[in-house]
């Protein structure tokens, strides 16, 4: 028995806000390289671990059809079981109906499936991503009592003990964090897995986080699961991690894990620039094939913009205060009005522009403190 893992695809992100990069080419390509290897190597599963797309609402036509597709082209070499993630778009779930007959299953609340996989029984326990607050009903008072006896009752139901008796692999399958890691971005509502709970599978087939790990028991050091790690860099705090598939092989003894990290995938990179860039920094960030961030350090509005226009710079900081500056340099600013008056002072305006401009800053700050829905 051989499990092919990957997930958090994050199909349709783009990224970076001031200079907006559509990375699913880049998705699609890494995504080529699992099929590339099914036409090579026989595997008997495939477990796809949740965010599948990256935002709640349905992928543009062509890419929400190119998923399909390659879940179907996956499906060629052999069953293929996702959960959905925190950031994928519920309406997936609509797709499930059809794509069972074709092999493909997509789970969108907790659910046991029993599969026949090459004459051999599989139990698969489908978790997708939960949130606490999420699975207490309106009326209860949302106290921590309540919130933790509702968190438990969702653990107690994740449970190989249902699966039938003659089933040779009793496996996890879900989007979410492992007990003992913390994963602050998403805050603190999500419900950690406990260990003690992945230990009565044969093995967990996990999402969510972007980084590439195996889980293993604490004491034992037996391995009980895998992160695949997701597949393109998608911010800059990813920047060291890793993301490609795990094979995850049964078949002798003991089980054994095999990484294949994506080669299509783009690479990211953090510079510093004091004042302006010299013509090899200029050079350098011309010609890198991936995403540069930059840190500005005495540099003006122009030099931000003179690096956005260098094709791999996507964020620009601007780093005025320094670890060592004084308090006295430091720009202090009692409103957003008074800074951005500050900041017009020492433009070359002429001062009926620059009232204007302030008029202007004030009126729409003032809207967007008026909107309640923000
Ligand atoms: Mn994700």
């Amino acid at each position: 028995m051989r499990v092919l893992v990957t997930g958090d695809w994050h199909l349709g992100a783009v990224t970076w806000r001031r200079k907006p990069q559509d990375r699913t080419p880049e998705i699609q390509a890494c995504l080529e390289e699992i099929l590339d290897y099914l036409r090579e190597e026989p595997v008997d599963l495939i477990a796809v671990t949740g965010d599948l797309t990256h935002y709640w609402v349905p992928l543009e036509g062509e890419k929400q059809h190119w998923l399909m597709d390659y879940l179907y082209k996956l499906s060629d070499f052999a069953p293929v079981i996702g959960v959905l993630g925190n950031h994928d778009w519920k309406g997936l779930v609509s797709f499930d109906k059809f794509a069972r007959i074709k092999n493909v299953f997509i789970v969108d609340k907790l659910e046991q499936l029993n599969l026949d996989v090459g004459g051999e029984k599989v139990c698969i326990t489908a978790l997708p991503y939960f949130d606490a607050r999420k699975i207490i009903t309106p009326t209860d008072t949302n106290t921590r009592e309540v919130m933790n006896d509702a968190v438990q009752s969702v653990l107690d139901e994740i449970s190989p003990r249902n699966c039938s008796g003659d089933s040779t692999y009793r496996f996890l399958l879900t989007h979410g964090v492992v007990e003992g890691m913390s994963y602050s971005k998403f805050g603190t509502n999500e419900v950690p897995i406990p260990r003690v709970l992945l230990s009565q599978f044969d093995f967990t087939f996990l999402g969510h986080i972007h980084d590439a790990k195996l889980i293993t028991d604490n004491h034992t050091q037996k391995i009980l699961g895998c992160y695949p790690g997701g597949v393109a860099k998608l911010d800059f705090g990813e920047e060291s991690s890793q993301q490609g598939f795990y094979i995850v092989d049964f078949s002798g003894q003991g089980t054994k894990t095999y990484f294949h990290p994506f080669i299509s995938q783009k690479k990211l990179k953090q510079v510093t620039v004091i004042g302006s860039p010299s013509p090899k920094v200029v050079s350098d960030l011309t010609t890198f094939q991936g995403y540069v961030k930059v840190t500005l350090q005495e540099g003006d509005l122009v030099a931000v913009q003179r690096l956005y226009e260098l094709p791999s710079v996507v964020s620009v900081e601007l780093e005025s205060v320094t670890a060592d500056d004084t308090e006295n340099s430091r720009v202090k600013f009692s409103s957003m009005e008074e800074a951005y008056g500050q900041y017009l002072e020492k433009q070359e305006l002429k001062s009926e522009l620059r009232d204007k401009l302030l008029e202007k800053f004030s009126s729409y700050l003032q809207k967007a403190r008026e909107d309640d829905t923000l």
